[in-house]
């Protein structure tokens, strides 16, 4: 490969969608073209993610600037790609990483790893003339995902009192990811004005999804299949329900699990019969995290009950990591994968756990975090990669948004292609 050369590494502390900072980082190269991202941030962060590195000086932001990390990004790991073609993605990731040279990235911090690397990427794809979803993952098959929106909000993510994290909506049988949006963006306005009727709250998480105070749960769930219909859709048809329900922030000691807000207790057992129930009753073709994080044994008991009718999509379990997800693979735990760049930590990491699930023929669900910027890198990923699914939230709120409509440019430009 030849291609133009890294030549200078820029970082800027920036705030994310909850006002908390969080880095941007441009690289330049020396053709003069150049690019730039910012990284996300989650709430309910898994306890395998690769390190946030956070300033901890409770002077400034209650602790959570990133001044370090921008730092890291300006010394030595700009120091570490000078000179490198930002094409070569694996072997920019690959200096990035030794440069750390700790496990979980927790010397110059992942979040300062992420931005260069994917900085770096979107450097490559501009000085070779292309858009960033048709360059990245060459010889890839591009395909638009299938959008999952989170349209009400409960969990850590909300302040009401829901203890499921997102319940979303997928679009069936669409003829084009427009069209998908389109009824996800009708449903969720109907939702809206649902609540409003019942004088339940209509204001928004932190994903932009409705987030009132309810009855239980199932209550949501009954909400949503109101709304698909009085949007003129067949619930389970046309619009199809799935749910993250972040149970590692359900785990208490000794396998037992406690809902953070309702305090109900459940065995794992218990649990993965009430994940049947809810099978049951409701159109839910997606679980997330419907066991902790560590319960391994939680997980292949899930998965042995519903993995036949359902995809069962690991998030804080593999943590978007190719160890952990072979780990599972093997030991039959889950069947579908979250792909969250920083939770790893480079964009190459990142495609390595893609590709391992997709030569296993499982699920591979692109997604936002909670606390997200505009910057719609991800839109690019999940069309370059051929992830078929992405979760970037609700039809609401630019930094959700900004996904969305980058994945209908992308979709107008594969038209003319
Ligand atoms: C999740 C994510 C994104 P967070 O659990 O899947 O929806 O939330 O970024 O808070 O981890
Ligand atoms: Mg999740």
């Amino acid at each position: 490969m030849s291609g133009a050369k890294i030549k200078a590494v820029t970082a800027l502390e920036i705030l994310d969608s909850r006002g908390n900072p969080t880095l941007r980082a441009g690289v330049l190269l020396e053709d003069g073209s150049a690019g730039w991202a910012n990284v996300p941030s989650g709430a309910s962060t898994g306890v395998h993610e690769a390190h946030e590195l956070r300033d901890g000086d409770r002077e400034r932001y209650g602790g959570k600037g990133v001044r370090q990390a921008a730092e890291n990004v300006r010394g030595p790991l700009a120091r570490a790609v000078a000179g490198l073609e930002a094409g070569d993605c694996r072997r920019v990731d690959q200096a990035l990483i030794d440069a750390d040279g700790t496990p979980n990235k927790s010397r110059l911090g992942a979040n300062a790893i992420l931005a260069v690397s994917l900085a770096s990427a979107r450097a490559g794809a501009a000085s070779a003339g292309q858009s960033l979803w048709r360059w990245l993952c060459p010889g890839s098959k591009k395909v638009l995902p299938v959008p999952m929106m989170n349209i009400l909000n409960g969990g850590a993510h909300a302040a009401n009192n829901v203890d499921i994290q997102e319940f979303m909506i997928i679009p069936r049988g669409v003829g084009s990811f427009g069209e998908g949006l389109r009824r996800c963006a009708e449903v969720y306005h109907a939702l809206g004005a649902i609540l409003r009727e019942r004088g339940l709250g209509s204001g928004v998480g932190d994903e932009g999804g409705f987030a009132p105070n309810l009855g239980s749960d199932e209550e949501a769930l009954e909400l949503l299949l109101r709304a698909i219909g009085r949007a003129g859709y067949r619930p389970g048809e046309e619009i199809a329900l799935a749910l993250d329900a972040a149970v590692s922030e359900w785990a208490g000691e000794d396998g037992v699990y406690r809902t953070p807000k309702g305090g109900k207790r459940r065995s794992r057992e218990e649990l993965a019969g009430y994940w049947g129930e809810i099978a049951e009753r409701y159109p839910v073709v997606s679980l997330e995290d419907g066991m902790a994080e560590d319960d391994w044994g939680g997980w292949q008991l899930l998965t042995q009950r519903l993995g036949g009718r359902m995809q069962l999509v690991g998030d804080d379990l593999f943590v978007t990591n190719a160890g952990r997800l072979e780990r599972g693979m093997g030991e039959k735990a889950g069947n579908a994968i979250l792909i969250k760049p920083n939770q790893v930590g480079t964009l190459s990491e990142t495609l390595a756990a893609v590709e391992m699930a997709q030569g296993a023929g499982w699920g591979v669900v692109m997604s936002h975090r909670s606390g997200e910027t505009e910057d719609a890198f991800i839109a690019d990923l999940a069309v370059a990669a051929g992830c078929g699914q992405i979760k970037a939230g609700a039809p609401c709120r630019s930094e959700r948004v900004a996904k969305y409509n980058r994945l209908l440019e992308i979709e107008g430009e594969m038209g003319i292609s």
